[in-house]
C-alpha cells in the first residue's frame, strides 16, 4: 500500500482485521521494519486520539515521529493557487508540502472539511496535495470527506464485541451546537458496507449523507424504530451535506440525544461514538458510563488500526 485515504484500500476485510489482530498480539515484533523511519504528522486541526495513538503506533514499528500543528508556530499557509500573496500568509502549501516531504519517509495528514465550499471539500484539495507534491507516502488522519483510521478501529471494535454473525448495526445522528464535517459518518457508513454488515442509517431529514457513501444501507427517518433490534449503536453528528445547506447545523433537537430509554429499544446493544462527544447533548451520561458503552476500547483500537497500516505503507517502502 502506497497511500491510505480509505478503509477500502485495505484489500477486504479478512485481510484488515487478520493484519489487525496479528499487531494487537504482537505489537513490538516489527521494530526493525520502522527503525530510521521518520513518520511526520501534520495537523490542520485539532486532535487527541489521533495524535497520541498514530505516535504510539509509529513507536512500537521502531520509527522515529514528527508532529506539526500548522496553526501553532509554522507560517501560515495559503492554499489557493494563482492569489496574490500580499495578505496575512507568508507561504504556500506549494512550497511547504516537497519541503516537509523531505525531512520524513511516511506523511500523516489531518485537514477537515471547510464546510463552505462542498465540491472543494470532496476534492479533498489539501490531502490530494500532498499526495501529488510530497514525494512520500500519505495516509489519512482525518480528511474532508473521510477518517479512515478510525473506521478501522471501529471494524476492529464491532469483531471484537460482536455476539452473533449476522449483526444490525445503526448510525444516528445526534444533536451537537456547531457544524461538523460528515468525514466520521461517510467513512463509517463505507466501512459498513464494505464489510456487509446489515446497516441503518437514522437521521432527521435533511441530514442526508452524500449517495456514494450510503450505498446500500436502509436510511430510516424514525430513530426509534431503527434503533429496535439493534446489536450495535454508533452515535455521531454531522451538519448538512444536500444543496445551500451544505456545513448547516439545521436542528439541535435534544430528542435525538442517545438515552437508556432508545437504548432499551435494542437488542443491548453496543454504544460507540469516535470521541470527542459532547455529553448530554449526543449521549446521556448514563449510557456512556453504562457497561454497554465500548468508546474507551474503541479509542484504544486506533493504535492497533495506524500500526496496522503503517506496517503496510512501510513495507512497500
Ligand atoms: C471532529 C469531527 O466531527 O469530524 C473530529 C472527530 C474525530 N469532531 C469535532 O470537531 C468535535
Ligand atoms: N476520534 C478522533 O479522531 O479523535 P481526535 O480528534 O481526538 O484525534
Amino acid at each position: 500500500m502506497r497511500h491510505f485515504t480509505s478503509i477500502t484500500q485495505f484489500g477486504d476485510l479478512s485481510k484488515a482485521l487478520e493484519a489487525a489482530r496479528y499487531v494487537k498480539q504482537n505489537p513490538f515484533a516489527d521494530q526493525e521494519l520502522g527503525r530510521n523511519r521518520t513518520l511526520l504528522m501534520i495537523f490542520f486541526n485539532s486532535s487527541l486520539r489521533t495524535r497520541l495513538s498514530t505516535q504510539k503506533a509509529a513507536m512500537n514499528l521502531g520509527m522515529n515521529v514528527i508532529v506539526l500543528d500548522v496553526n501553532q508556530g509554522a507560517w501560515k499557509l495559503e492554499t489557493e493557487r494563482g492569489v496574490i500573496m500580499d495578505g496575512d500568509k507568508p507561504e504556500h502549501l506549494l512550497e511547504a508540502i516537497p519541503v516537509m516531504g523531505c525531512y520524513c519517509d511516511i506523511i500523516g495528514v489531518r485537514a477537515f472539511a471547510n464546510l463552505t465550499d462542498r465540491d472543494g471539500d470532496y476534492a479533498e484539495i489539501i490531502l490530494n496535495q500532498f499526495i501529488r507534491y510530497s514525494g512520500k507516502p500519505v495516509f489519512s488522519m482525518e480528511a474532508a470527506t473521510r477518517h479512515p483510521l478510525q473506521t478501522f478501529a471501529d471494524l476492529i471494535t464491532i469483531e471484537e464485541f460482536k455476539k452473533k454473525d449476522r449483526l444490525k448495526v445503526v448510525l444516528t445522528w445526534a444533536p451537537h451546537p456547531k457544524a461538523l464535517p460528515q468525514a466520521v459518518p461517510n467513512s463509517f457508513a463505507e466501512g459498513m458496507n464494505w464489510a456487509g454488515y446489515d446497516f441503518v442509517i437514522t437521521h432527521p431529514e435533511g441530514y442526508e449523507l452524500d449517495p456514494a457513501f450510503v450505498g446500500k444501507a436502509h436510511v430510516e427517518y424514525d430513530q426509534e424504530k431503527a434503533f429496535e433490534g439493534a446489536d450495535f449503536i454508533y452515535a455521531k453528528n454531522w451538519s448538512a451535506y444536500e444543496g445551500e445547506n451544505y456545513g448547516k447545523v439545521l436542528s439541535t433537537d435534544r430528542n435525538w440525544t442517545v438515552d437508556a430509554r432508545k437504548m432499551a429499544l435494542t437488542d443491548n446493544a453496543f454504544f460507540m461514538h469516535c470521541l470527542p462527544v459532547r455529553r448530554n447533548m449526543i449521549v446521556a451520561d448514563e449510557v456512556i458510563e453504562s457497561p454497554q458503552s465500548i468508546v474507551i476500547p474503541e479509542a484504544a483500537n486506533r493504535v492497533v488500526s495506524a500500526q496496522a497500516v503503517l506496517k503496510e505503507i512501510l513495507k512497500e517502502l
